[in-house]
């Protein structure tokens, strides 16, 4: 997969080379390039903001230096003739106003060729760019969640961690994907280690008998008994009497 950022501040994403995506990229599983927007503007302030039209706080990012950026990265991959974009690059704008990011999505997004994000500021892009971009590619606008980030790079490097991982050959073993939370539905269920005792806590003693049968259905019983007391709206919806 290859993996384009917009971004104005590109070091942010320097922490891309550390961890499971570093080894990724040396393996040659993940290519990664992040672009500085205001290496697309040409005047002396290298400017990518102003005043929205109509009034209101805070400032709006300027289409010009977008446009510049998503033909320097989309080059003629696409025609811009409205032609079928199945299987093309899907560019991702995180937005408040955005649908909201999931594994599900993730897992979508993990199969994609060519996924490019645009971090915009939290007052937005001027709206003309996602019509742009939409012309040369899928575009989606997605959310993190429900609450306030100053600008799209924290939400991007979470949704790069959670697509990344899930590409073929990111991650050793399969299995450690299939168990997680979200995956199937439940919370996970709470994990132990040595010592069996530590500060007067003690480890559920059926999870040191060995029998696998009864330490299968404990943990089954409390990811459902955790996703009840802490996400509901995780469970299906209760059969009526
Ligand atoms: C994107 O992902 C969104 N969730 C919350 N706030 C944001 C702010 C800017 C961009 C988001």
């Amino acid at each position: 997969m290859r993996i384009d950022i917009v971004t104005i501040f590109p070091t942010f994403f320097d922490a891309l080379d550390i961890s499971l995506l570093g080894r990724a990229r040396e393996d040659g599983i993940l290519e990664v390039g992040v672009h500085d927007l205001r290496d697309f503007t040409h005047d002396r302030h290298r400017t990518v903001d102003d005043k929205p039209y109509g009034g209101g706080a805070g400032m709006v990012m300027k289409p010009e230096p977008w446009g510049e950026a998503l033909d320097a990265i989309l080059g003629e991959q696409v025609p811009d003739d409205g032609a079928d974009r199945e299987g093309g690059p899907i560019v991702i704008f995180p937005s408040p106003a955005g649908e909201v990011f999931t594994q599900a999505m993730a897992r979508e997004l993990s199969a994609a060729d060519h996924l490019v994000f645009g971090c915009g500021r939290y007052e937005g892009i001027d709206h003309r760019v996602f019509d742009y971009a939409g012309s040369r590619a899928s575009v989606r606008l997605v959310s993190l969640g429900d609450y306030v980030l100053n600008g799209g790079e924290v939400a991007v490097m979470a949704m790069i961690e959670a697509i990344g991982r899930l590409i073929p050959g990111v991650i050793g073993n399969p299995e450690s994907l299939v168990e997680e939370s979200h995956e199937d539905g439940l919370l996970e269920y709470p994990s132990y280690t040595k010592p069996a005792s530590w500060r007067g806590l003690d480890v559920p003693p059926v999870l040191m008998g060995g029998n696998h049968g009864a330490i299968a259905t404990w943990r089954r019983d409390a990811q459902i008994e955790r996703t009840k007391s802490v996400r509901p709206d995780l469970l299906p919806p209760a059969q009526s009497p």
